[in-house]
């Protein structure tokens, strides 16, 4: 693909529109492009759509990059450009395929209405400035990023959590996990956990048990303060979370326990 001059989006960009510019200002050579919005559905200064290989239209025109010739709803703007541009990112796979699917969902029965979410944002960001497209696509940019950031994220663990331990507690099954990253709840809740441990690439520690559950870490709190007093561990009013180290709450001392040495603890209740 050659460097874009002139990236064209449709005015009041939506979360497809954006997500399609930010993937080639981030990883199509486009950052210096000048960014314009025209009415969805037409073309930069009403010329045919790809006629200038510089000037890329995405979610508008009709072009290589807008999905509104079909209906087929694994398709969006952002897919179309993320095919071309990279298709081979798994973490980029994963925030396209949302982006995907809320575009479609949007332009359904709009199911997305229950907690506040990035849709929302972005009708803020068009409420605050809804003459100025591009002041929208400037906000949301960090935003993808930070987005793409979270999905990496998600990617590191569910490596990490396939070399997963599993052993039993008297509450149920656990699961140690050792990543980079620390802990996934929703990694260990969903495979059927009922408490899981953890350790990151800081040597924090965790211990966390389902919210429905009726574990209560107490006694293992106890235990440690026996063999790792020196930690700063804390038990949570809960008790059903037993931290040493968050990234919200770093400790003054680690534990000195190694992941298998805590779960011999968590075993031995
Ligand atoms: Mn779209």
């Amino acid at each position: 693909m050659v460097t874009p001059r002139v990236v064209v989006g449709h005015l009041s960009p939506d979360l497809d529109c954006l997500a399609a510019i930010w993937l080639l200002i981030r990883f199509g050579r486009a950052k210096e492009a000048d960014l314009a919005f025209v009415p969805a559905g037409r073309t930069f200064d009403d010329q045919p759509v790809d006629s200038d290989p510089q000037i890329v239209h995405v979610d508008t025109g009709g072009g290589r990059f807008d999905h509104h010739h079909t209906d087929d709803s694994t398709l969006s703007a952002a897919e179309l450009v993320r095919r071309e541009l990279r298709p081979s990112d798994p973490a980029l796979q994963r925030l396209v395929d949302h982006v995907t699917r809320i575009d479609h969902a949007e332009a359904g029965a709009g199911r997305l209405a229950t907690f506040f979410n990035i849709n929302d944002l972005i009708a803020g960001y068009n409420a605050l400035y809804p003459n100025r497209p591009h002041h929208v696509a400037q906000a949301m940019l960090p935003n993808l990023d930070a987005w793409y950031e979270h999905e990496q994220r998600q990617v590191r663990l569910e490596r990490a959590f396939a070399a997963r331990l599993e052993f039993q507690t008297r509450w149920g099954l656990g699961i140690a996990m050792q990543s980079d990253d620390g802990g996934s709840s929703r990694l260990a809740y969903s495979y059927g956990a009922v408490l899981y441990a953890y350790r990151d690439r800081r040597g924090y520690m965790g211990i966390a048990a389902q919210r429905r559950s009726s574990v209560d870490l107490t006694p293992i709190y106890s235990d440690l303060m026996q063999i790792d007093g020196a930690a700063d561990w804390y038990l949570h009013p809960g008790r059903r979370l037993l931290l040493c180290g968050t990234p919200k709450s770093p400790p003054q001392t680690l534990s000195s326990l190694s992941l298998n040495e805590l779960v011999e603890v968590i075993k031995r209740r």
